[in-house]
């Protein structure tokens, strides 16, 4: 009970779950319509105008579009009803078990789209696989129902005008495709020369007589990825042909003070926090991050991991028809809300789950796997798994990721801190070595990791001190960077992060999970941050750093 007089700095609906209204009064002007589109709404939502729901939605990490019938013109009232309340019948893929705090609320942006037209342009994804300069582009339109047999589209890419075609196309299964778009300066997107692109897309009339019902205009990059193998044989990671160690942490998109709703300069904190260590990649976990922050690091040359919302899934979730329904539903509106970012070279999904299983393997991963590669993503297929050799799914992945954590979960049976440590580059080099015999595909450690308490010292340098933290990193740092069977690593991770409340948070204290190599507040633990960066950087090796 709070003492009178005394001061709670705490909001005050910190850690409640529970339901939430918002209502907004918006003027539109009639015609043909809106929508509302919906970065992330979490946990579940529904959406009410004037009195009358709309829709629902639930996956707090999706992206979604509210459609609209023609209103007139005027004022319209909106009301979103939030809900951050666990119920599996809601929201199927969400669980309190997960080791991540998941906040409610209309977390990302929210935007009203009015439409000029009967035909609404929802989106549009510039395929850039072909190579030479040449992309095509599917433009996907709003409300199947009523489309017409054709359209007429006017595309122009780079804003240059001598650029511009005009043709119709037609519309089948709700899109459009272009083909054979030129880009007449192709500048490739790399780490290094991050360049991007633009197409524009109208729709209407023709060129030079426009009466546009509608137009769009997407930024890309032209960049391949594929698993390669080097002229010694082994298997690695190629982007435009050359060999890319990839070098980072896993990364939630969280903060103490923002939650999950992070704004520009956070981002480009972090981002440039990462640079600065030397680092080229993020794993992005375990749900889609905000679209804003890709577009950061599309600007500058990350290279990123992106996943579907999952987490230690056992076999009877990911056998339920409901629950794979709902990650399928994730995959299609992530993929259709980022197909365009150059710096997404990985697509993945259900961190940890049971792929030791046939039946799950056959019921989930078989699906999400193959609707990416349907779907035409420009990118590779993985996903991060802790059953390791017993994944009876990898043929499925075109790169293997492993977590694990050894000198830290590990029970070696050995006790001292450095028969811990010592248990650490054996056991990932079994693994990378186990994949380059049996797999063939390129290797990504995804986690491996300690706890370090933010300022905690003890005179042993023992566990949750950062001295500890930097031992394991520096070995798995120099092991990964050093060894050709390792394509790259996401250390866990990036900074700590807030997880479960009540006693599930026994074994995470502060109720953070404290594998950061940054605190919450991206305040580095030295001498971790130290001891990464000179590796990452090539400066020194860790048997030089180390007593
Ligand atoms: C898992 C999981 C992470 C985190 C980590 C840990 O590997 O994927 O989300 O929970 O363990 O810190 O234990």
């Amino acid at each position: 009970m709070a003492v009178p007089g005394s001061f709670d700095a705490s909001p005050q609906y910190a850690g409640v779950r529970g339901t939430a209204f918002y209502r907004r009064t918006v003027f539109v002007s009639g015609g043909n319509g809106w929508r509302l589109k919906f970065e992330a709404c979490s946990l579940w939502c529904s959406v009410y105008v004037d009195g009358k729901m709309i829709a629902e939605h639930s996956n707090g990490y999706s992206p979604f579009w509210v459609g609209s019938t023609p209103r007139e013109s005027g004022n319209h009232e909106i009301v979103v009803v939030v809900d951050n309340r666990f119920d599996k019948d809601r929201t199927i893929l969400q669980s309190e078990g997960y080791d991540f705090y998941q906040f409610g609320g209309i977390i990302r942006h929210l935007t009203l789209h009015e439409e000029s037209g009967s035909v609404a342009i929802q989106g549009v994804d510039v395929m850039t696989k072909q190579g030479g300069g040449i992309v095509s582009a599917r433009v996907r339109f709003h409300g199947s129902q009523s489309l017409p047999g054709e359209v007429t589209l006017t595309y122009t890419v780079d804003g240059n005008a001598s650029s511009s075609r005009s043709s119709s196309f037609p519309v089948t299964d709700g899109q459009a495709t272009i083909t054979g778009i030129r880009v007449d300066n192709p500048r490739l997107w790399s780490p290094e020369a991050p360049s991007l692109h633009t197409l524009y897309v109208s729709m209407g009339g023709t060129l030079g007589n426009e009466q546009i019902q509608d137009a769009i205009i997407v930024r890309f990059g032209l960049r391949s990825v594929e698993a390669c193998k080097r002229s010694t044989g082994e298997a690695t990671l190629c982007i435009n042909g050359e060999e890319t160690k990839l070098k980072g942490f896993s990364r939630h998109d969280a903060h103490p003070q923002y939650g999950a709703s992070l704004n520009r300069q956070q981002w480009m904190q972090d981002l440039q926090i990462l640079k600065n260590m030397g680092g080229n990649y993020l794993r992005l976990v375990h749900y889609p991050h905000d679209p804003e922050f890709l577009s950061l690091c599309d600007e500058m040359g990350i290279l990123v991991w992106q996943e579907n919302l999952g987490w230690g899934n056992s076999e009877s979730d990911l056998t339920n028809p409901d629950f794979v329904k709902a990650l399928l539903q994730g995959v299609d509106e992530m993929v259709n809300n980022t197909f365009n970012h150059p710096s997404i070279i990985i697509w993945a999904f259900l961190n940890e789950g049971a792929s030791n299983k046939k039946s799950a393997c056959d019921s989930a991963y078989v699906p999400q796997a193959s609707r990416y590669r349907e779907l035409g993503v420009n990118g590779l297929v993985s996903w991060a798994s802790n059953k390791k050799q017993s994944d009876v799914c990898l043929d499925n992945a075109d790169v293997v990721s492993f977590n694990s954590y050894p000198g830290w979960y590990g029970d070696s049976g050995d006790y001292s801190l450095q028969d811990q440590l010592g248990t650490v580059a054996p056991a990932i080099l079994e693994e990378a070595s186990w994949v380059a015999v049996n797999q063939k595909k390129p290797f990504i450690k995804s986690e491996i990791g300690a706890g370090a308490i933010p300022e905690w010292e003890d005179t042993f340098n023992g566990f949750w001190t950062a001295k500890y933290q930097s031992s394991l990193l520096s070995i798995v740092a120099e092991t990964v960077v050093s060894n050709k069977n390792f394509t790259g690593v996401s250390l866990w991770q990036f900074f700590d992060v807030r997880t479960y409340n009540g006693p599930h948070a026994l074994g995470r204290p502060r109720a953070l999970n404290n594998k950061g190599i940054l605190d919450e507040y991206r305040r580095p633990k030295h001498p971790s941050v130290d001891a990464v960066r000179a590796i990452f950087k090539g400066e020194v090796k860790h048997s030089q750093c180390t007593p």
